[in-house]
Protein backbone atom coordinates (compact mmCIF):
# COMPACT_ATOMS: atom_id res chain seq x y z
CA UNK A 1 0.00 0.00 0.00
CA UNK A 2 1.31 3.96 -0.32
CA UNK A 3 1.92 5.47 2.88
CA UNK A 4 -0.10 8.25 2.71
CA UNK A 5 -1.33 10.92 5.20
CA UNK A 6 -3.94 13.78 5.80
CA UNK A 7 -2.60 16.84 5.72
CA UNK A 8 -4.64 20.08 6.10
CA UNK A 9 -3.14 22.50 3.58
CA UNK A 10 -0.46 25.07 4.12
CA UNK A 11 -2.68 26.65 7.46
CA UNK A 12 -1.58 23.06 8.90
CA UNK A 13 1.72 23.48 11.50
CA UNK A 14 2.22 19.95 10.09
CA UNK A 15 4.38 21.03 6.55
CA UNK A 16 5.09 18.76 3.61
CA UNK A 17 9.02 18.57 4.36
CA UNK A 18 8.25 17.28 7.69
CA UNK A 19 5.92 14.57 6.24
CA UNK A 20 8.58 13.43 3.65
CA UNK A 21 11.62 12.88 6.50
CA UNK A 22 8.72 10.32 8.08
CA UNK A 23 8.34 8.50 5.17
CA UNK A 24 4.94 9.68 3.52
CA UNK A 25 4.73 9.03 -0.09
CA UNK A 26 1.21 10.73 -0.96
CA UNK A 27 -0.98 13.43 0.44
CA UNK A 28 -4.63 13.31 1.09
CA UNK A 29 -6.33 16.57 1.01
CA UNK A 30 -9.16 18.54 0.68
CA UNK A 31 -9.62 22.28 0.15
CA UNK A 32 -10.72 23.23 3.17
CA UNK A 33 -11.62 26.68 2.69
CA UNK A 34 -13.93 26.20 -0.01
CA UNK A 35 -17.70 26.68 1.26
CA UNK A 36 -19.77 22.90 1.14
CA UNK A 37 -21.41 23.24 -2.16
CA UNK A 38 -19.12 25.60 -3.92
CA UNK A 39 -17.37 24.46 -6.99
CA UNK A 40 -13.57 23.51 -6.83
CA UNK A 41 -12.19 25.41 -9.60
CA UNK A 42 -9.63 23.71 -11.76
CA UNK A 43 -7.38 26.66 -10.67
CA UNK A 44 -7.75 26.03 -6.95
CA UNK A 45 -6.93 22.50 -7.68
CA UNK A 46 -4.25 23.18 -9.31
CA UNK A 47 -2.63 25.78 -6.81
CA UNK A 48 -2.60 22.71 -4.12
CA UNK A 49 -1.18 20.38 -6.48
CA UNK A 50 1.90 22.22 -7.55
CA UNK A 51 2.27 23.01 -4.12
CA UNK A 52 2.84 19.55 -2.93
CA UNK A 53 4.56 18.44 -6.07
CA UNK A 54 6.88 21.01 -5.57
CA UNK A 55 7.71 19.34 -2.19
CA UNK A 56 8.25 16.08 -4.17
CA UNK A 57 5.24 14.52 -2.87
CA UNK A 58 1.87 13.78 -4.85
CA UNK A 59 -1.75 14.31 -4.29
CA UNK A 60 -3.06 10.60 -3.68
CA UNK A 61 -6.89 11.26 -2.34
CA UNK A 62 -9.32 13.76 -2.18
CA UNK A 63 -10.82 13.58 1.63
CA UNK A 64 -13.02 14.94 1.52
CA UNK A 65 -15.28 16.71 -1.59
CA UNK A 66 -17.72 17.28 0.79
CA UNK A 67 -21.62 16.15 0.07
CA UNK A 68 -24.06 18.91 1.15
CA UNK A 69 -26.51 18.34 2.81
CA UNK A 70 -29.69 19.48 0.99
CA UNK A 71 -28.37 16.31 -1.12
CA UNK A 72 -28.78 14.00 1.73
CA UNK A 73 -32.10 15.20 2.83
CA UNK A 74 -33.19 15.79 -1.10
CA UNK A 75 -33.65 19.39 -0.60
CA UNK A 76 -34.90 21.51 -3.26
CA UNK A 77 -31.38 23.39 -4.27
CA UNK A 78 -29.77 19.45 -4.15
CA UNK A 79 -29.98 19.22 -8.41
CA UNK A 80 -27.89 22.61 -8.21
CA UNK A 81 -25.81 21.37 -5.72
CA UNK A 82 -25.12 17.94 -7.72
CA UNK A 83 -23.84 19.73 -10.62
CA UNK A 84 -21.73 21.65 -9.00
CA UNK A 85 -20.35 18.51 -7.22
CA UNK A 86 -19.82 17.11 -11.08
CA UNK A 87 -17.94 20.12 -12.12
CA UNK A 88 -15.58 19.79 -8.94
CA UNK A 89 -15.27 16.23 -10.01
CA UNK A 90 -14.06 16.89 -13.31
CA UNK A 91 -11.67 19.79 -12.54
CA UNK A 92 -10.16 17.09 -10.33
CA UNK A 93 -10.00 14.65 -12.99
CA UNK A 94 -8.53 17.03 -15.32
CA UNK A 95 -5.84 18.04 -12.63
CA UNK A 96 -5.23 14.12 -12.69
CA UNK A 97 -6.75 13.21 -9.11
CA UNK A 98 -8.54 10.53 -9.23
CA UNK A 99 -9.25 9.13 -5.60
CA UNK A 100 -12.23 11.04 -3.92
CA UNK A 101 -13.32 10.22 0.01
CA UNK A 102 -16.47 11.00 0.92
CA UNK A 103 -19.04 10.38 3.13
CA UNK A 104 -22.60 10.28 3.53
CA UNK A 105 -23.65 11.16 7.77
CA UNK A 106 -26.38 13.77 7.66
CA UNK A 107 -25.34 16.60 9.50
CA UNK A 108 -22.77 15.28 12.00
CA UNK A 109 -19.41 13.79 10.71
CA UNK A 110 -17.36 11.45 13.35
CA UNK A 111 -18.43 11.52 17.01
CA UNK A 112 -16.41 11.47 19.88
CA UNK A 113 -17.56 12.69 23.72
CA UNK A 114 -13.99 13.25 25.03
CA UNK A 115 -11.13 14.60 22.83
CA UNK A 116 -8.04 13.31 25.44
CA UNK A 117 -9.29 11.13 27.65
CA UNK A 118 -5.84 10.06 29.64
CA UNK A 119 -4.56 6.44 29.32
CA UNK A 120 -2.30 4.96 32.31
CA UNK A 121 0.85 5.43 30.34
CA UNK A 122 -0.01 9.44 30.00
CA UNK A 123 -1.03 9.72 26.10
CA UNK A 124 -4.40 10.79 25.69
CA UNK A 125 -7.48 8.84 23.46
CA UNK A 126 -10.14 9.98 21.97
CA UNK A 127 -13.40 8.22 23.65
CA UNK A 128 -16.91 7.97 23.14
CA UNK A 129 -18.74 7.67 25.90
CA UNK A 130 -22.19 6.29 25.86
CA UNK A 131 -23.97 8.11 28.69
CA UNK A 132 -22.01 11.30 28.01
CA UNK A 133 -23.57 11.19 24.42
CA UNK A 134 -26.96 10.60 25.81
CA UNK A 135 -26.63 13.53 28.39
CA UNK A 136 -25.84 15.81 25.40
CA UNK A 137 -28.61 14.43 23.47
CA UNK A 138 -31.69 14.49 26.91
CA UNK A 139 -29.85 17.58 28.56
CA UNK A 140 -28.71 20.07 26.17
CA UNK A 141 -30.02 19.43 23.19
CA UNK A 142 -33.38 18.96 24.73
CA UNK A 143 -33.95 16.86 21.54
CA UNK A 144 -37.63 15.90 21.23
CA UNK A 145 -38.19 11.94 21.64
CA UNK A 146 -34.87 11.29 22.51
CA UNK A 147 -35.62 9.78 25.93
CA UNK A 148 -37.45 7.18 23.59
CA UNK A 149 -33.99 6.09 22.22
CA UNK A 150 -32.16 4.93 25.75
CA UNK A 151 -32.98 2.57 28.01
CA UNK A 152 -34.73 3.46 31.61
CA UNK A 153 -31.31 2.68 33.35
CA UNK A 154 -29.48 5.09 30.71
CA UNK A 155 -31.95 7.71 31.45
CA UNK A 156 -31.68 7.31 35.53
CA UNK A 157 -27.82 7.62 35.06
CA UNK A 158 -28.37 10.84 32.92
CA UNK A 159 -30.13 12.29 35.87
CA UNK A 160 -27.64 11.53 37.93
CA UNK A 161 -25.14 12.97 35.61
CA UNK A 162 -27.39 16.36 35.43
CA UNK A 163 -26.81 16.50 39.76
CA UNK A 164 -22.80 16.50 39.34
CA UNK A 165 -22.09 17.89 35.70
CA UNK A 166 -20.32 21.38 36.62
CA UNK A 167 -21.08 23.65 33.38
CA UNK A 168 -17.46 23.58 32.67
CA UNK A 169 -17.88 20.20 31.31
CA UNK A 170 -20.95 20.56 30.07
CA UNK A 171 -19.14 23.36 27.63
CA UNK A 172 -16.43 20.75 27.23
CA UNK A 173 -18.93 18.55 25.68
CA UNK A 174 -20.63 20.41 23.55
CA UNK A 175 -17.07 21.86 22.15
CA UNK A 176 -16.07 18.15 21.72
CA UNK A 177 -19.16 16.69 20.54
CA UNK A 178 -20.11 19.84 17.60
CA UNK A 179 -17.25 21.73 18.05
CA UNK A 180 -13.93 20.67 17.65
CA UNK A 181 -14.43 17.70 16.33
CA UNK A 182 -16.17 18.80 13.02
CA UNK A 183 -14.35 22.38 12.36
CA UNK A 184 -11.90 21.16 10.21
CA UNK A 185 -14.15 18.68 7.85
CA UNK A 186 -15.74 21.18 5.47
CA UNK A 187 -15.50 24.17 8.14
CA UNK A 188 -18.08 22.18 10.34
CA UNK A 189 -21.81 22.55 11.56
CA UNK A 190 -21.06 26.18 13.90
CA UNK A 191 -20.88 29.53 12.17
CA UNK A 192 -18.69 32.22 13.94
CA UNK A 193 -20.96 34.17 16.16
CA UNK A 194 -23.60 31.30 16.41
CA UNK A 195 -24.55 29.64 19.68
CA UNK A 196 -23.44 25.88 18.71
CA UNK A 197 -26.38 23.71 19.82
CA UNK A 198 -28.49 26.28 18.30
CA UNK A 199 -26.94 25.51 15.14
CA UNK A 200 -26.54 21.97 15.97
CA UNK A 201 -30.96 21.72 16.39
CA UNK A 202 -31.52 23.94 13.51
CA UNK A 203 -29.64 21.46 10.59
CA UNK A 204 -31.12 18.71 12.72
CA UNK A 205 -34.30 19.70 11.63
CA UNK A 206 -33.72 18.91 7.91
CA UNK A 207 -33.95 15.33 8.05
CA UNK A 208 -37.22 15.32 10.22
CA UNK A 209 -38.85 12.19 8.88
CA UNK A 210 -36.24 10.97 6.92
CA UNK A 211 -35.56 7.39 7.79
CA UNK A 212 -32.74 4.91 6.77
CA UNK A 213 -34.64 4.46 3.57
CA UNK A 214 -35.32 7.79 2.62
CA UNK A 215 -31.01 8.30 3.07
CA UNK A 216 -29.99 5.25 1.26
CA UNK A 217 -32.77 6.62 -1.77
CA UNK A 218 -30.85 10.11 -2.23
CA UNK A 219 -27.37 8.45 -2.00
CA UNK A 220 -28.76 6.67 -4.81
CA UNK A 221 -30.32 9.69 -6.44
CA UNK A 222 -26.97 11.18 -6.01
CA UNK A 223 -24.60 8.33 -7.13
CA UNK A 224 -27.02 7.87 -10.22
CA UNK A 225 -26.08 11.31 -11.22
CA UNK A 226 -22.17 11.53 -10.28
CA UNK A 227 -20.65 8.49 -11.16
CA UNK A 228 -21.43 8.96 -15.02
CA UNK A 229 -18.51 11.58 -15.08
CA UNK A 230 -16.22 9.95 -12.20
CA UNK A 231 -16.32 7.40 -14.61
CA UNK A 232 -15.46 9.39 -17.81
CA UNK A 233 -12.41 10.96 -15.69
CA UNK A 234 -11.37 7.34 -14.13
CA UNK A 235 -12.23 8.50 -10.40
CA UNK A 236 -12.42 6.36 -8.16
CA UNK A 237 -15.47 7.46 -5.33
CA UNK A 238 -14.65 5.64 -2.15
CA UNK A 239 -17.37 6.14 0.75
CA UNK A 240 -16.47 6.60 4.11
CA UNK A 241 -18.40 4.40 6.68
CA UNK A 242 -20.13 6.14 9.62
CA UNK A 243 -18.42 7.13 12.48
CA UNK A 244 -19.42 5.38 14.81
CA UNK A 245 -21.73 2.69 12.86
CA UNK A 246 -24.63 2.97 14.39
CA UNK A 247 -27.35 6.09 14.26
CA UNK A 248 -27.21 8.92 16.62
CA UNK A 249 -29.62 12.01 17.70
CA UNK A 250 -31.99 10.32 15.81
CA UNK A 251 -30.62 10.83 12.17
CA UNK A 252 -30.25 7.52 10.06
CA UNK A 253 -27.15 6.30 9.06
CA UNK A 254 -26.62 3.76 6.19
CA UNK A 255 -22.70 3.19 5.63
CA UNK A 256 -22.82 0.85 8.96
CA UNK A 257 -22.56 -2.53 8.65
CA UNK A 258 -21.52 -5.19 5.74
CA UNK A 259 -25.36 -5.27 4.28
CA UNK A 260 -25.45 -1.62 4.32
CA UNK A 261 -21.83 -1.46 2.00
CA UNK A 262 -23.37 -4.10 -0.21
CA UNK A 263 -25.84 -1.97 -0.17
CA UNK A 264 -24.18 0.89 -1.57
CA UNK A 265 -21.81 -0.71 -3.80
CA UNK A 266 -24.81 -2.84 -5.57
CA UNK A 267 -27.02 -0.02 -5.27
CA UNK A 268 -25.45 1.69 -9.03
CA UNK A 269 -23.24 -0.38 -10.73
CA UNK A 270 -19.83 1.43 -11.62
CA UNK A 271 -16.28 0.52 -11.43
CA UNK A 272 -15.90 4.31 -9.82
CA UNK A 273 -18.52 3.39 -6.96
CA UNK A 274 -16.31 1.80 -4.44
CA UNK A 275 -15.41 2.12 -0.64
CA UNK A 276 -13.00 3.63 1.94
CA UNK A 277 -12.17 0.75 3.82
CA UNK A 278 -11.92 2.52 7.56
CA UNK A 279 -11.29 -0.24 10.09
CA UNK A 280 -10.90 2.02 12.96
CA UNK A 281 -15.03 3.47 12.31
CA UNK A 282 -16.26 -0.27 11.33
CA UNK A 283 -14.30 -1.41 14.36
CA UNK A 284 -16.23 0.60 16.54
CA UNK A 285 -19.45 -1.56 16.17
CA UNK A 286 -19.68 -5.16 18.06
CA UNK A 287 -22.00 -6.29 15.22
CA UNK A 288 -18.81 -5.98 12.76
CA UNK A 289 -16.10 -8.15 12.04
CA UNK A 290 -13.28 -6.19 10.23
CA UNK A 291 -11.08 -8.87 8.71
CA UNK A 292 -14.30 -10.51 7.44
CA UNK A 293 -15.34 -7.20 5.40
CA UNK A 294 -11.94 -6.52 4.58
CA UNK A 295 -12.05 -9.93 2.40
CA UNK A 296 -15.34 -9.43 1.44
CA UNK A 297 -14.78 -6.22 0.03
CA UNK A 298 -10.93 -5.98 -1.09
CA UNK A 299 -11.71 -5.18 -4.63
CA UNK A 300 -13.84 -2.71 -4.12
CA UNK A 301 -11.84 -0.35 -1.43
CA UNK A 302 -10.26 2.61 -2.97
CA UNK A 303 -8.37 3.50 -0.34
CA UNK A 304 -7.78 2.48 3.59
CA UNK A 305 -7.83 3.94 6.76
CA UNK A 306 -5.59 1.78 9.30
CA UNK A 307 -6.45 2.58 13.23
CA UNK A 308 -8.12 0.07 15.70
CA UNK A 309 -10.64 0.35 18.96
CA UNK A 310 -11.15 -1.17 21.56
CA UNK A 311 -15.06 -1.40 22.52
CA UNK A 312 -16.16 -1.81 26.22
CA UNK A 313 -19.09 -3.92 27.02
CA UNK A 314 -21.76 -1.57 27.26
CA UNK A 315 -20.47 0.12 24.07
CA UNK A 316 -18.24 3.07 25.02
CA UNK A 317 -15.19 2.64 22.96
CA UNK A 318 -11.96 4.36 22.57
CA UNK A 319 -8.59 4.26 20.32
CA UNK A 320 -6.93 1.36 20.80
CA UNK A 321 -3.10 1.27 19.76
CA UNK A 322 -2.60 0.29 16.05
CA UNK A 323 -1.25 -2.90 16.95
CA UNK A 324 -4.35 -3.98 19.31
CA UNK A 325 -7.95 -3.44 19.31
CA UNK A 326 -11.30 -4.65 17.57
CA UNK A 327 -9.42 -4.16 14.21
CA UNK A 328 -6.68 -6.79 13.87
CA UNK A 329 -4.91 -4.47 11.02
CA UNK A 330 -2.24 -7.14 11.00
CA UNK A 331 -4.97 -9.75 9.30
CA UNK A 332 -6.33 -6.28 7.29
CA UNK A 333 -2.53 -5.53 6.27
CA UNK A 334 -2.31 -8.94 4.87
CA UNK A 335 -5.81 -9.03 2.97
CA UNK A 336 -4.73 -6.08 0.85
CA UNK A 337 -1.37 -6.08 0.63
CA UNK A 338 -1.90 -9.52 -0.64
CA UNK A 339 -5.08 -9.17 -2.98
CA UNK A 340 -5.03 -5.18 -3.47
CA UNK A 341 -1.28 -3.95 -2.93
CA UNK A 342 -1.39 -0.80 -4.73
CA UNK A 343 -4.15 1.12 -2.40
CA UNK A 344 -3.35 4.84 -1.24
CA UNK A 345 -3.48 4.08 2.84
CA UNK A 346 -3.31 6.54 5.90
CA UNK A 347 -3.33 6.01 9.98
CA UNK A 348 -5.68 7.84 11.36
CA UNK A 349 -6.01 9.37 15.03
CA UNK A 350 -2.79 8.73 16.38
CA UNK A 351 -2.56 8.80 20.52
CA UNK A 352 -2.26 12.59 21.86
CA UNK A 353 1.35 11.93 23.37
CA UNK A 354 4.81 13.76 24.16
CA UNK A 355 5.90 16.94 22.68
CA UNK A 356 2.52 17.51 20.78
CA UNK A 357 0.00 17.94 24.27
CA UNK A 358 0.66 21.63 23.64
CA UNK A 359 0.25 22.16 19.94
CA UNK A 360 -3.89 22.46 19.27
CA UNK A 361 -3.68 19.90 16.50
CA UNK A 362 -6.64 18.89 15.18
CA UNK A 363 -8.26 15.64 17.59
CA UNK A 364 -6.60 12.75 16.31
CA UNK A 365 -3.96 14.58 13.96
CA UNK A 366 -1.49 14.94 15.98
CA UNK A 367 1.79 14.60 14.46
CA UNK A 368 3.76 12.59 17.10
CA UNK A 369 1.15 9.94 17.59
CA UNK A 370 0.48 9.46 13.91
CA UNK A 371 4.12 8.80 13.18
CA UNK A 372 4.37 6.26 15.82
CA UNK A 373 1.48 4.19 14.49
CA UNK A 374 2.78 4.88 10.61
CA UNK A 375 5.75 3.17 12.01
CA UNK A 376 3.65 0.32 13.45
CA UNK A 377 1.81 0.20 10.43
CA UNK A 378 5.15 -0.04 7.93
CA UNK A 379 6.17 -2.70 10.37
CA UNK A 380 3.54 -5.28 9.71
CA UNK A 381 3.18 -3.94 6.10
CA UNK A 382 7.11 -4.83 5.72
CA UNK A 383 6.10 -8.39 7.03
CA UNK A 384 3.52 -8.90 5.26
CA UNK A 385 5.31 -8.25 2.06
CA UNK A 386 8.16 -10.52 3.12
CA UNK A 387 5.74 -13.36 3.75
CA UNK A 388 4.59 -12.72 0.09
CA UNK A 389 7.70 -12.54 -1.30
CA UNK A 390 9.02 -15.23 0.01
CA UNK A 391 5.74 -17.39 -0.45
CA UNK A 392 5.20 -17.88 2.73
CA UNK A 393 1.20 -18.93 2.53
CA UNK A 394 1.55 -21.55 -0.06
C1 LIG B 1 -12.35 11.79 11.02
C2 LIG B 1 -12.48 11.28 9.66
C3 LIG B 1 -13.70 11.77 8.93
C4 LIG B 1 -13.58 11.45 7.46
C5 LIG B 1 -14.75 11.89 6.66
C6 LIG B 1 -14.64 11.41 5.22
O1 LIG B 1 -11.34 11.70 11.60
O2 LIG B 1 -12.37 9.91 9.60
O3 LIG B 1 -13.82 13.13 9.10
O4 LIG B 1 -12.49 12.13 6.95
O5 LIG B 1 -15.91 11.40 7.18
O6 LIG B 1 -15.59 12.04 4.46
Amino acid sequence: MEKTWRWFGTKDDITLDMLKQIGVEGIVTSLHDVECGEIWTSEMIDTCNQHIISNGLKWSVVESLPVHDAIKYAGKERDFLIENYKISLANLGKCGIKTVCYNFMPVIDWVRTDLNKEMSDGTGTLFFNKLCLAYFDVKILKRKNACLEYSDKELKKVEYLDKTISEEEKTELIDSIIVKTQKFISRGIVGANQNPVEAFNTQLHYFDGIGKEDLRQNLKYFLEKILPTAEKYGIKMCIHPDDPPFPVFGLPRIVCNQDDIEWILNSVKSSSNGLTFCAGSLSAGLHNDVVEMAQKFVSKTYFVHLRSTHVYENGDFEEASHLSGRANLIEVIRIFEKENPNLPMRVDHGRLMLDDKDKNYNPGYSLLGRMFALAQVEGMMAVVKNEITNKLYE
